[in-house]
């Protein structure tokens, strides 16, 4: 078991009416609320199913992006670190999320400057990736590296792909040093050095999946990966993103996974 896919706790949050009015880089109509929602229980059910303890925080209706929980903090068995979303509509969600995160870390460290959006930092087995972004700049990376230096991580720059909203739209981790991305990322040389998968064409969305314990939890509608996925030996667990796709969320951003230190 490693800390970049074993946790002890979640957090997420109910997704509130408003998200109907949450950002978006296309518009393809708002989602259903009872069916964000009911895919939301799913997905709350599918981490608890790995023994995890999750937290499910109240809807936060001034912040229609609320529920993409992940944004707004790096959490580290060493220390979180309260981000500060590039989009400035929700960096009031990073000042709900400190609270929360006291409570499991004591202390937490707010981001002396620059912006980073959690979906753009990827820790996996050796280092920190952040990918820069339209929401995440460099003087946000650098502060970042700072700080999770100070607890013995590397973390190195990358590029998140033009047209894609974060780093991790296109990546996840699956195991300490193997990835599962889009071609297209892969193609920058960006993951050289670590084993990846990369999701068969036409089903690029299915990259923004999570590692969870001893589950890989996919979006449905992806049958090639799901199938790569389970041929080499990982359990998957489909959960429906329709709705939350439409708001450009997927399976990362609903959480913040994490395992607080004890005591
Ligand atoms: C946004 O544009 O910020 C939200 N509608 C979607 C955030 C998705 N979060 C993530 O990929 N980590």
């Amino acid at each position: 078991m490693h800390p970049s896919t074993h946790f002890t706790h979640a957090i997420c949050r109910t997704p509130p009416a408003s998200a109907v009015r949450g950002l978006r880089a296309v518009d393809t109509g708002a989602p259903d609320i009872a069916l964000l929602r009911a895919d939301h229980e799913a997905y709350v059910a599918a981490l608890r199913a790995t023994g995890a303890r999750v937290e499910v925080l109240a809807p936060a209706e001034d912040f229609p992006d609320s529920l993409f929980v992940e944004d707004t903090a790096l959490c580290l068995p060493q220390g979180a670190v309260i981000l500060t979303p590039g989009a400035p509509s929700r960096r009031g969600e990073a000042e709900l999320m400190a609270p929360v995160l006291e409570r499991f870390y004591g202390e937490v460290t707010p981001l002396p400057r620059g912006h980073v959006e959690g979906g753009d930092v990827l820790v996996t087995g050796r280092e920190i990736l952040a990918g820069l972004s339209a929401r995440t700049d460099r003087a946000g990376v650098l502060a970042l590296a700072e700080i999770v230096s100070g607890w013995g991580y590397t973390l190195r720059a990358a590029e998140t792909p033009p047209d894609v909203l974060h780093f991790k739209t296109a990546c996840s981790l699956l195991a300490p040093e193997t990835l599962l991305a889009t071609r297209q990322l892969a193609a920058t040389g960006c993951l050289a050095g670590y084993e990846v998968l990369e999701v068969p064409a036409g089903e690029e969305a299915a990259a923004n999946a999570i590692r969870f314990n001893d589950a890989v939890i996919l979006p449905a509608g992806f049958p090639r990966t799901a199938e790569m996925l389970d041929k080499a030996g990982y359990t998957v667990a489909e959960i429906g993103n329709e709705q939350a796709a439409k708001l450009d969320g997927g399976m990362s951003c609903l959480s913040l996974r994490f395992s607080p230190p004890a005591g």
